[in-house]
């Protein structure tokens, strides 16, 4: 059976009701696991109130502001586990960021800044967390990320983030490599459109869905809840032997070629 208890598992990327991560933190909660959960804060402290009184139900043992272009505050983020865990078992990755005039229009068009600003906070602060959880991670661990489609294929434009999500799978592979011997475990799981608050600000989203839901196998959609079901098996120890894998949770979109 699937068991987390005992385990301490850090969430990023909750913004709100309809976030993946938060699909995750309450998959991760039901099946025993001590959570940390990290927002992205503003000036006006509406994310602290907004996701704090989310997750509330959760009783998460940590939560703390995680802006990942800050070195810094990823830094007080395993400080302060360090210091209430000792060690951390699960880390989630489920955050991505890219300027929305770069999610439209030609991939040609992306300037120099908001090629990196793409590729900085979308995949290489999967290097940050996992080079920071490293030290933590002393009884083996799992690491989760969440990518999708466009990052192999071309998916009208999701342009410079299908380059980042491409730069995130290969994180995947040399981290799994380098943190193997360790007995941490790294995949990510490719997830089918769902309708969350980074996905509505995308101009077509709907029709995409409805796409999915003519062709893929299953006929419909997934869920965060499906998502996050996949995530708390990957965290467990019946994902003992997945390593490096990219795992598909999109109804079966992905094998079709017509
Ligand atoms: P979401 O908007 O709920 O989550 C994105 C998160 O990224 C937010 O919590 C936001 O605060 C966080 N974030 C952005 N910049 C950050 C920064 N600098 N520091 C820390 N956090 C930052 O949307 P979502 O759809 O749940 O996205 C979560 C992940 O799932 C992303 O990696 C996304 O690419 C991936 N994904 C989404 C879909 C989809 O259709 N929704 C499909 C496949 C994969
Ligand atoms: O990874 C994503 C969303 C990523 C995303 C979305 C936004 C919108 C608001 C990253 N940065 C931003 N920046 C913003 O300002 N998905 C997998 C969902 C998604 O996004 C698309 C998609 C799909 C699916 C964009 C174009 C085409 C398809």
């Amino acid at each position: 059976m699937l068991n987390l208890a005992g385990k301490n598992a850090l969430v990023t990327g909750i913004a709100n009701n309809r976030s993946i991560a938060w699909g995750i933190a309450q998959q991760l909660h039901q099946a025993g696991a001590n959570l940390g959960v990290t927002y992205l804060p503003d000036d006006k402290g509406r994310m602290e109130k907004k996701v704090g009184d989310l997750v509330a139900p959760l009783n998460p043992d940590l939560f703390l502001p995680c802006n990942v272009q800050d070195e810094a505050q990823i830094q007080s983020t395993f400080d302060a586990i360090a210091s209430k865990w000792g060690r951390v078992d699960v880390l989630i990755h489920c955050l991505a960021f890219a300027n929305r005039d770069d999610l439209t229009g030609d991939f040609s068009a992306v300037s120099q800044d908001g090629f990196n600003t793409a590729l900085n906070i979308s995949a290489y602060s999967l290097v940050q967390l996992a080079r920071a959880a490293k030290p933590l991670m002393t009884d083996g661990g799992s690491i989760v990320t969440l990518t999708y489609l466009g990052g192999e294929r071309v998916v009208p434009n999701y342009n410079v983030m299908g380059i980042a999500k491409a730069a995130l799978e290969m994180n995947v592979r040399y981290l799994a490599a380098e943190l193997g011997p360790q007995k941490v475990r790294v995949n990510g799981i490719s997830a089918g459109p769902i309708r969350t608050l980074a996905s509505s600000a995308v101009g077509g989203i709907l029709d995409m869905i409805h796409h999915v839901e003519e062709v893929a196998p299953l006929r419909r959609t997934v869920t965060q809840t499906e998502v996050g079901n996949t995530a708390a098996f990957l965290a467990s120890d019946l994902a003992s032997g997945i390593t490096g894998q990219i795992l598909y949770v999109d109804s079966g979109y992905a094998i079709m070629g017509m």
